[in-house]
């Protein structure tokens, strides 16, 4: 029995294949491309018609391969959403939550609730690339599209409307939007009334691990796929990540290392205090009735930019020759706080960089080895402080993160919050994303019992890496003398 994960990120997106087998759970990535959002007009776009034909071909390939798939499902980044109308049919590409619309949408919701009742009712930290404000700009700006749009789908709930036809919205994914009830796990009537939304466009939610339907005819035959389940997982990345971790007990982070770095603990209930507002952590539905509780900080992005504009350059920029140039730099020489709206969308992320410790009075990094040292090194010392907030939030005392997704790769990164936390540091499920989204995918199609089976295949399955902190003193005297930065 085999499974297909569709992970689709905000920069590229995979099928993978993934069945169990003598008590391991194996993995054949298929398929992989690209998927950058497309400025037209003044307004940045994904392109959804070619995320689709990418998604039919992975199915494509996956069964050309000769496997006889039980399943499919789809998670992809947060907060971004589609409208179809009562038709049924898609009214325009769905809008990039990097694109300028929410600017300022922060402020006018305030006119109608405070960021404090919107906490105590959503759990979820303000941002404005939040679905509540990108469909707050459309109502400001009396957007024609909102009064024929029939229903709203997330991404992940988009794509499983044109595979089966079923419109709903899963739990994880819904949550990102800021418009669920944190509590009840539904919507929240309040908040739509408030802001005055449109609460006519929300659909059923449905939580991971169940059927949501089969594929349609039409694209099983165009295929080759046939009869086959499409499953409801953490719709949500980062749901499906950490769903994967098998850890036990209280005294265990995570860390979803990408484009964004999560930093979290998972919970049963959400905390919604004043402290936790204040602090930036968010309240977000986990698999298993879980709440992640934790920071969405600006992470690897700065470095993604950096290689761009390097390679644009025509400038060398293998990963094993940027580490050592990163490894001969000096140490703690400049440090940036990656949340700065400095780096958010940059022309350009070197000149961003330098211009932040220009400003800040700090030696500027020239080299690409001094820039990958000060990005890599911040991270850490971000992650240090938002550890403290967490550990004063939850009452927890925690011993060791689990540093899971594609950034776990990055030994030196690995190290550097082994050392800034003093904190071993556990990684091996640098695919997390797809495993999670197979063990539940198994779950839903009844192979498995519960996510407590699926945590014995995993461990069976990948060898795990231990990172030890070292050089603890030169790091607590370096996060205290940058201490300001991060207030
Ligand atoms: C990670 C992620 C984060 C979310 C960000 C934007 O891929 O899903 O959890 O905050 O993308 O949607």
């Amino acid at each position: 029995m085999a499974y297909l994960a569709l992970d689709l990120g905000a920069g590229s997106g995979r099928a993978i294949v993934g069945f169990i087998e003598n008590g391991k759970v194996h993995l054949d990535e298929v398929h992989r491309f690209s998927n950058p959002p497309t400025g037209l007009g003044d307004t940045l776009y994904w392109d959804f018609l070619s995320l689709f034909s990418n998604i039919k071909e992975g199915i494509r390939l996956a069964v050309k391969k000769g496997y006889t798939l039980e399943g499919i499902a789809i998670d992809t980044w947060g907060v971004d959403f589609g409208l179809i109308d009562k038709s049924g049919h898609l009214l325009s590409n769905p809008v990039c939550y990097r694109d300028r619309r929410t600017e300022g949408m922060s402020a006018v919701a305030s006119g109608s609730v405070s960021a404090e009742e919107l906490y105590a009712i959503t759990g979820i930290q303000q941002m404005e690339i939040n679905s509540v404000f990108q469909l707050l700009s459309l109502k400001q700006k009396e957007d024609p599209v909102l009064s024929i749009a029939g229903k709203l789908l997330f991404t992940p709930d988009l794509i499983n409307y044109f595979l089966t036809g079923v419109a709903c919205n899963e739990y994880t994914i819904a949550s990102t939007s800021q418009l669920l009830d944190a509590r009840t796990r539904h919507w929240s009537k309040a908040v739509f009334d408030k802001l005055d939304l449109p609460y006519r466009l929300m659909g059923n939610i449905i939580y991971p691990c169940n059927l949501i339907g089969k594929l349609r005819n039409e694209i099983a035959e165009e295929t080759g796929a046939d009869g086959i389940n499409v499953f409801s997982v953490g719709s949500h990345d980062t749901a499906s990540a950490i769903a994967a971790i098998p850890a036990n007990g209280k005294d265990w982070a995570f860390l979803s290392s990408g484009t964004w770095s999560l930093l979290g603990v998972t919970t049963d209930r959400p905390v919604l205090t004043e402290e936790a507002r204040k602090n930036d952590f968010t309240n977000e539905g986990g698999v298993d009735d879980k709440i992640l509780f934790m920071r969405n900080i600006t992470g690897l992005w700065l470095l993604q930019r950096l290689i761009d504009e390097w390679e644009k350059a025509g400038e060398e920029c293998a990963y094993a020759h940027l580490f050592s140039e990163c490894n001969n730099a000096e140490p703690f020489r400049s440090i940036i706080n990656s949340d700065n709206p400095a780096f958010t969308h940059p022309a350009s992320m070197t000149e961003a960089i330098r211009e932040y410790c220009r400003n800040t009075g700090q030696a500027i990094p020239v080299s690409k080895g001094a820039l990958v040292r000060c990005v890599l090194e911040s991270l850490a010392v971000k992650y240090y402080f938002v550890m403290a907030r967490l550990q004063e939030c939850t009452g927890l005392e925690i011993k060791h993160i689990f540093v899971v997704g594609g950034g776990s790769r990055n030994e030196l990164l690995n190290q550097y919050i082994a050392d800034a936390l003093n904190m071993e540091v556990i990684t091996g499920l640098t695919e997390a994303t797809a495993v999670g989204n197979i063990i539940q995918q198994a779950i839903a199609g009844k192979q498995i019992q519960d996510l407590k089976e699926g945590h014995n295949i995993i461990k069976n399955s990948f060898e795990q890496k231990i990172y030890y902190p070292a050089n603890t003193k030169k790091w607590t005297d370096a996060i205290t003398e940058k201490k300001q930065l991060f207030q």
